[in-house]
């Protein structure tokens, strides 16, 4: 039998540090320049069908200080964008093509071109919501310039997930559980759900949402203009979201 080849391990462990690194100082020069226009940028992660989409729109519906834009990722089409446009969002479309997430390179290329004045009119902030591509595992571990990761769930996922997939739920900023709405009819356990979510993540506001009634989307919109906020004013200066 072959000998394991430990240099060859080695060698792959340094590239993935150096890509990681690399994608991490690109994400971290794609979030200035954004908060330097005035965008706070939302990092929305989940599995497929969660529905990161239908959250979007009932968030930019009870947005009261941000105007919002929006980044799809996908690996093929541009399904989701044009929802978007048709209910009025200024939306723009990533393919992936393969890749199961989106990288800094890919967003730092979509930002340059979007006219941010535009979007947020004369005065005023924005926030740019990015959907990542369907999937809990993989855009957990790619900063892309946020400011916020934004992880939404739902109760159809089953009640394990904070166990089966940690980082996601470690890393969020704010969590949505989505699609409570349909509770009556799953066997989801709340409280079994939320002891694995708050033994890895302590303190980020989980709220109850569901794309039917409208529950939880007021709540989840404020918590991000309050973010959004911290984020204008963290250094001490700058001018009021709204102004
Ligand atoms: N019952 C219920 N269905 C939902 C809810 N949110 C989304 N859906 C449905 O779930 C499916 C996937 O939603 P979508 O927003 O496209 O999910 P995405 O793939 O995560 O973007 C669609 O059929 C939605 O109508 C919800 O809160 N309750
Ligand atoms: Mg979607």
């Amino acid at each position: 039998m072959q000998e394991p080849q430990t240099n060859g391990g080695a060698r792959t462990v340094r590239v993935m540090e150096d890509v990681l690194g690399e994608n991490d100082r690109l994400a971290a020069e794609v979030g200035r320049v954004l908060a330097h226009k005035r965008v706070f940028c939302v990092n929305e992660m989940g599995g497929p069908g969660v529905g990161k989409t239908s959250a979007l729109l009932g968030l930019i519906s009870r947005l009261t200080q941000l105007s919002p834009c929006v980044i799809e990722g996908d690996i093929e089409s541009d399904l989701d964008t044009q929802t978007l446009r048709e209910r009025g969002v200024p939306a723009w479309q990533i393919n992936t093509f393969g890749a199961c997430h989106l990288d800094a390179p890919l967003v730092a290329e979509a930002v340059a071109g979007i006219d941010f004045a535009t979007v947020r009119g004369e005065a005023g902030g924005c926030v740019l919501f990015i959907e990542n591509v369907g999937n809990l595992v993989c855009p957990a571990e790619f900063s892309i310039g946020e400011h916020a990761k934004m992880l939404v769930c739902s109760v159809t996922e089953g009640s394990d997930k904070p166990y089966k997939y940690p980082l996601a739920f470690e890393k969020a900023d704010l969590i949505l559980l989505n699609k409570v709405d349909l509770e009556p009819h799953l066997d989801f356990d709340e409280a079994f759900f939320m002891r694995g979510l708050r033994a890895l993540n302590p303190d980020a506001p989980v709220v109850r949402c569901s794309s039917k009634t409208g529950e939880g989307f007021g709540e989840a919109a404020a918590a991000l203009e309050r973010m959004a906020s911290a984020v204008f004013f963290g250094a001490g200066s700058g001018p009021q979201i709204g102004e």
